[in-house]
C-alpha cells in the first residue's frame, strides 16, 4: 500500500530534505525513486527510507510515479513539469519559481489555501521567504485584516543551496584558521563577517526579485491582490533558517496579547515570546523544526491602534521548501482518499 514517489534533484539540499521529511511525516511511500543528472546516476544513496540507487531523470520514469517533487531549477521545471503531468500523469509539486505566478497553477501553503490544489496536477511551492512569513501573517490577517506589510529579512546561506552553505562554512573556517579575508563564488560578496542586501536579480523598480516574490506570492496565496507589501531581503551568515522582521497595519485594532493568542492557535506556528527571559525566535532554535517561531510581538503606535511588529524564524529547507511540499502531497492524498 502507498504511493510511488519521485524526487527530482535528489542530491541537492532541498531534494535531500524532501526525502527526510517524507520519512519524518510517515508519508505512505510504496516506492521512492530518486532522480538526478547523469553525473550522480548509478550512485547508491543512503536515505531514511532505505538505500536507493539514483536514476538519471527521464520523463517516462517520472511518469511512473504517483507524486513527483521537483527540487531543480526553473528552466527544468518549465520544460518538464507539463511533460510529466500531461494525459493524467502524476501530481507534480514544483519548488522552483517557474510556475508560481501562472494563473492556472495553484501556489499553495497548505494551512492557508490547500483548496486551490484540488484536482490540479501541477502545484507550485512558494519561495521560502514568503511561506515562512505567511505562517504568521495569515492567521493575523484572518483576525485583524492586514492592510499594509513591511518586511525586512535576514536570510540564511541555505537559500543558495548546498553550495551556499558550503561556501559559508569553508570561508568562515579559512578566516578563523588563517586570518585570510573570506572570498566568494556563490554569493555576490563574501558572506562571513558580512550582510548582503542583495538576493536574486534587481528588477526595473530596483527591488530584487527575492523582494518582489514576497509581494507577488503573498497576494496570490492569501487571495489579496491589492495587499500593500514592501520587502528588503538581506543575506546573513547563518546556515539554514531565515528570519524576518515584519510590521503590519491592520484593519481592526490589534493588541499584542490578542495577537499572541491568535498565533498560539495557528497551525505550524510556535510562539516564542518571553523576552525578559531571553526567549525569542532565533535561527539556531528554528533549525530542524517544522514550526515557524514567532515572537517579539509588540503593538506599535505608528499606525494608531492598528499596528503590530513581530519577528519570525523558520527553517528555510523545511517550511521554506521540503515540509511545505510534503504537506501539500499529504493533503492531496487525504483529498483523494
Ligand atoms: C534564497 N529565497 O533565500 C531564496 C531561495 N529560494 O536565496
Amino acid at each position: 500500500d502507498g504511493y510511488t514517489v519521485g524526487v527530482v534533484g535528489a542530491t541537492g539540499a532541498v531534494g535531500e530534505e524532501i526525502v527526510s521529511v517524507l520519512s519524518r511525516r510517515g508519508f505512505p511511500v510504496k516506492q521512492l525513486k530518486l532522480f538526478s543528472s547523469a553525473r550522480s546516476a548509478g550512485k547508491v544513496k543512503n536515505t531514511p527510507l532505505g538505500d536507493i540507487t539514483i536514476q538519471e531523470f527521464s520523463v517516462p520514469e517520472a511518469r511512473s510515479c504517483d507524486y513527483v517533487f521537483l527540487a531543480v531549477d526553473g528552466d527544468f521545471a518549465k520544460e518538464y513539469a507539463p511533460q510529466i503531468t500531461q494525459d493524467n500523469g502524476p501530481v507534480v509539486i514544483d519548488n522552483s519559481s517557474a510556475w508560481r505566478m501562472d494563473p492556472d497553477v495553484p501556489l499553495v501553503v497548505p494551512e492557508i489555501n490547500i483548496a486551490a490544489a484540488k484536482g490540479k496536477k501541477l502545484i507550485a511551492n512558494p519561495n521560502c521567504t514568503t511561506s515562512i512569513a505567511l505562517m504568521a501573517l495569515y492567521p493575523l490577517h484572518k483576525e485583524f485584516g492586514v492592510k499594509k506589510c513591511i518586511v525586512s529579512t535576514y536570510q540564511a546561506a541555505s537559500g543558495a543551496g548546498a553550495p551556499g552553505m558550503q561556501e559559508l562554512l569553508d570561508e568562515t573556517k579559512k578566516y578563523v584558521t588563517t586570518g585570510e579575508l573570506p572570498s566568494n563564488k556563490v554569493f555576490a560578496h563574501p558572506l562571513p563577517l558580512n550582510v548582503i542586501p542583495h538576493i536574486d536579480k534587481f528588477q526595473d523598480n530596483m527591488y530584487t526579485k527575492e523582494e518582489m516574490k514576497v509581494t507577488w506570492e503573498s497576494r496570490k496565496i492569501m487571495g489579496l491582490p491589492d495587499l500593500r507589501v514592501s520587502c528588503t531581503s538581506v543575506r546573513i551568515p547563518t546556515l539554514r533558517a531565515h528570519s524576518e522582521s515584519i510590521t503590519i497595519e491592520t484593519e481592526k485594532p490589534v493588541s499584542a496579547d490578542r495577537a499572541r493568542e491568535v498565533l498560539r492557535a495557528a497551525p505550524g506556528v510556535k510562539v516564542v515570546d518571553d523576552p525578559l527571559n531571553n526567549q525569542y525566535p532565533m535561527p539556531l532554535t528554528a533549525t530542524g523544526a517544522f514550526d515557524v517561531e514567532v515572537g517579539r510581538i509588540r503593538a506599535n503606535d505608528v499606525f494608531g491602534d492598528c499596528g503590530l511588529d513581530f519577528f519570525v524564524c523558520g527553517d528555510q529547507l523545511l517550511r521554506g521548501a521540503a515540509l511545505n511540499a510534503v504537506l501539500i502531497a499529504e493533503a492531496l492524498v487525504k483529498q483523494t482518499a
